[in-house]
């Protein structure tokens, strides 16, 4: 895989567990993205359709968008000009998870950006305030952009990880945070997050990233369209200000129709991960491998 940390041991960490957590910025840094966000949240909230995790795309206010991105970008890309080669960054968003008991984000896959096979996409995630099981942190599956290849097309699709959901949530690894730090994760791993109970809306802001010298695309499936229409769009980052309510791009240069089997991941595929990932102890391989039966939920 083509690095896209500088620090060796981080870059390998990254390629076996799909994120790693690092300290990007300072408090004055996160003061600003959160004075900023104090200036936006009022429409933020206004275009909440999802009660529990909305993002600055929702607000469908492109200037936010564009303002957003350019705060964040202006905080941020010195710090990762120190630690990231061979990246482009895409778009940047503030990502608000409402307080409530049923705030927890089930685990799922980010959408496809980029030939996996060439390259990887990643967000960098920074929460404005410190996170852990009970404020919205994430909950990572490690190693699990590896189980097998997928298209996460947008806005909806059959995952094909949806038979075996409850199994995998169960399997996430929860990942603390202060202020300051930053999660670097593989948009292919499987994630989600804690439920938020701090009676305040959590924030963070994201940033895309992807391997420099990749092509960028962004897979649409119109509702009712079957698996082998898939539009597929060539994108530019500021392509992505322009998504449309239903998530049709605005822009983009269409490619043509793609077709893609979404069928559920075979068990004895998730298996053979198991067995050759050394991410679980011996106890959870005879369990998952022997003992138990894989839930959905
Ligand atoms: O911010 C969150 O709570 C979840 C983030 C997430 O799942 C994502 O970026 O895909």
């Amino acid at each position: 895989m083509i690095p896209v940390l500088k620090d060796p041991k981080l870059q390998k960490q990254f390629e076996e567990d799909g994120f790693v957590k690092m300290r990007l910025l300072n408090e004055n840094d996160i003061k600003r993205l959160r004075d900023f966000y104090t200036t936006v949240q009022a429409e933020h909230e206004a275009s909440v359709n999802e009660p529990c995790l909305y993002s600055s795309v929702e607000t469908g206010n492109r200037q936010i968008l564009v303002d957003t991105d350019k705060l964040v970008k202006e905080i941020l890309m010195d710090k990762v000009e120190q630690h990231f080669i061979n990246y482009q960054a895409m778009i940047s968003n503030y990502l608000v998870k409402n307080s409530g008991d049923k705030s927890e984000l089930y685990p799922h896959q980010d959408l496809l950006f980029v030939d996996e096979t060439q390259g990887c996409s990643f967000n960098i995630w920074t929460p404005l305030q410190k996170t852990d099981t009970k404020s919205g942190g994430l909950r990572v599956l490690k190693g699990s952009h590896k189980i097998q290849p997928t298209l996460r097309v947008s806005p909806f699709y059959p995952w094909p990880f949806t038979h075996i959901n409850g199994t995998l949530r169960g399997l996430c690894t929860d990942i603390q945070t202060e202020i300051g730090e930053s999660v670097i994760l593989n948009h292919a791993v499987i994630h989600g997050s804690s439920e938020n109970l701090t009676g305040q809306p959590r924030v963070a802001v994201m940033l895309g990233m992807c391997t420099s010298g990749c092509d960028i695309y962004y897979h649409y499936l119109p509702e009712g369209n079957p698996a082998n229409q898939i539009e597929k769009y060539l994108m530019e980052p500021d392509m992505y200000y322009d998504l449309q309510a239903n998530g049709k791009p605005g822009r983009g240069k269409f490619m043509g129709y793609v077709s893609y089997n979404f069928e559920p991941v075979k068990i004895e595929t998730f298996k053979n991960w198991v067995k050759k990932d050394n991410h679980f102890t011996l106890w959870d391989k005879a369990r998952l491998l022997y003992f138990e039966t894989l839930k959905s939920n």
